[in-house]
């Protein structure tokens, strides 16, 4: 096996000198290596890629339709522009939702208006009314229709807002229009925004369930179920004996987005895509929100007694109980696993939260997160990530295809937790990789139905025959530059 090394501020400056003086300053400022008190220990972040940087990012798009809305299960979200940004984005997150294809349940399908160059020079709206018209017409149970812009859409100036309001009243149908052409902003992490904001003007309060507010009513945001995540999330939430009223937006119905004013409390699991409705929802309707992390039983169990603190000794008990009920099991689970994973080293880049949110999980299992770095992140999430990395570890922002590579050469961990542009890559260098966004067609990995399956396809990864296979290339004579 190849030998670890740990991170130094050497190691970060030999690899960007490989860049322009004035490309290797910018880039300087989003990496940084955590030293010991480490005081001056901060990375800049949520700031434009630099042109012919290879970053992952995705769009605004991509955080409105493919994150926000998307899973909004009995409503159509029409991709509002050319057929691409539609079909690339169509069934790949693995936002799993329960329901009756077609009549409850949308989210398999997608919905393009398949701009053309007439509808670029002529513009769209005509064609954004057929199709609610035929949406409502093909699909007559749908709850709701979105307009998600797609940037030729913003290009031209096509109104969708008042074409949203005028179908909206021939159909009599919720139609919310998202303004979240790709190019508004510098990563997905505006889309996300967008949503919110398009939610909190459209949806949000605009229908009251006719039932009375319960003592133990909350809604579990920024959980999108992938791989069934929130289905595991809930179960604990509701052995705890309290009720779930809303999921945001996993497996989750228009009246979930609607009705979310009527809670005693918000459980925020994605911080980073869901904390502006959570704001305004403590402004506006005083329900007070928490943030919670699901990830691995040392967490859980922290997050559900901070959770049964904002309720009574009923549910404080029951917190108990099911920390009580649930510990043995993953025990054993560790038990299994910890001696074949202990001390093993991994390096993570994914989104907005899982950076920082699934460390604690690792370390249940002995291993050690020794880089880490966000995508689209802001400065309140590298805060919260800082003081969970140990010393010299990398932190790294919008990391370049050509940056993470040469960590992953330097250091050389044991495996490697990232998306699918990296896992190929990291593949063929011979590296145990997961795919953490999707998790890899497995899930879920949240709660304590997770745990087991992540501790599972962890130790599958590591522990693969392939890899002894496959010839590493600092193992070869030639080591060739790879620039
Ligand atoms: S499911 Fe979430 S948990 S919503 Fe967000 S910040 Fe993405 S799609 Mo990919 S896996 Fe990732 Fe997070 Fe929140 Fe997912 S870390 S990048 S935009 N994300």
């Amino acid at each position: 096996t190849p030998k670890y090394t740990p991170a130094t501020p050497e190691m970060v400056d030999e690899v960007l000198s490989a860049y322009p003086d004035r490309a290797k300053k910018m880039r300087a400022k989003h990496i940084t290596v955590k030293t010991e008190g480490c005081a001056s220990c901060s990375v800049k972040s949520n700031s434009k890629t630099v042109p012919g940087l290879m970053t992952a990012r995705g769009c605004a798009y991509a955080g409105a339709k493919g994150v926000v809305f998307g899973p909004v299960k009995d409503m159509v979200h029409i991709s509002h522009g050319p057929v691409g940004c539609g079909y690339y984005s169509w069934g790949n997150r693995r936002n799993l939702a329960e329901g009756e294809l077609g009549v409850n349940n949308f989210v398999p399908f997608q919905f393009t208006s398949d701009f053309s160059e007439n509808d670029i020079v002529y513009g769209g709206d005509k064609k954004l009314e057929q199709i609610c018209r035929e949406v409502k017409e093909l699909f007559p149970t749908v709850k709701g229709i979105s307009v998600m812009s797609e940037c030729p859409v913003g290009l031209i100036g096509d109104d969708i807002e008042s074409v949203s309001k005028k179908m909206s009243k021939e159909l009599d149908l919720p139609i919310v229009p998202v303004r979240c052409e790709g190019f508004r902003g510098i990563s997905q992490s505006l889309g996300h925004h967008i949503a919110n904001d398009a939610v909190r003007d459209h949806l949000l309060g605009k229908k009251e369930r006719e039932e009375e507010v319960g003592p133990y009513d909350v809604s579990l945001i920024g959980d999108y179920n992938i791989g069934g995540d929130a289905w595991a999330s809930i179960k604990i939430l509701e052995e705890m004996g309290l009720r779930v009223r809303n999921v945001w937006t996993g497996d989750s119905t228009i009246e979930m987005l609607q009705t979310a004013h009527q809670v005693k409390l918000n459980l925020i699991h994605c911080y980073r895509s869901m904390n502006y409705i959570c704001k305004h929802m403590e402004e506006t309707y005083g329900i007070p929100h928490m943030e919670f992390n699901f990830f691995g039983p040392t967490k859980i169990k922290q997050s559900i007694r901070a959770i049964a603190a904002h309720f009574d000794d009923y549910i404080k008990e029951k917190g108990e109980a099911v920390i009580a009920k649930y510990e043995p099991m993953m025990q054993a689970v560790i038990d299994k696993y910890r001696p074949r994973l202990e001390g093993k080293k991994v390096m993570l880049y994914v989104g907005g939260l899982r950076p920082r949110h699934v460390i604690g999980a690792y370390e249940d299992l002995g291993m050690e997160v020794v880089g880490t770095g966000y995508e689209f992140a802001h400065k309140d999430d590298y805060d919260r990530t800082m003081p969970m990395m140990g010393d010299n570890t990398v932190i790294y922002d919008d990391v370049t295809a050509y940056e993470l590579e040469e960590f992953v050469n330097r250091m050389k961990p044991d495996l490697i937790g990232s998306g699918v542009k990296e896992k190929y890559v990291f593949e063929k260098m011979g590296y145990p990789f997961r795919q953490m966004h999707s998790w890899d067609y497995s899930g879920p990995y949240h709660a304590y139905d997770g745990f087991p399956i992540f501790a599972r396809d962890m130790d599958i990864a590591l522990s693969s025959p392939t890899w002894g296979l496959a010839k590493a290339p600092w193992k070869k004579e030639t080591v060739k530059e790879v620039r």
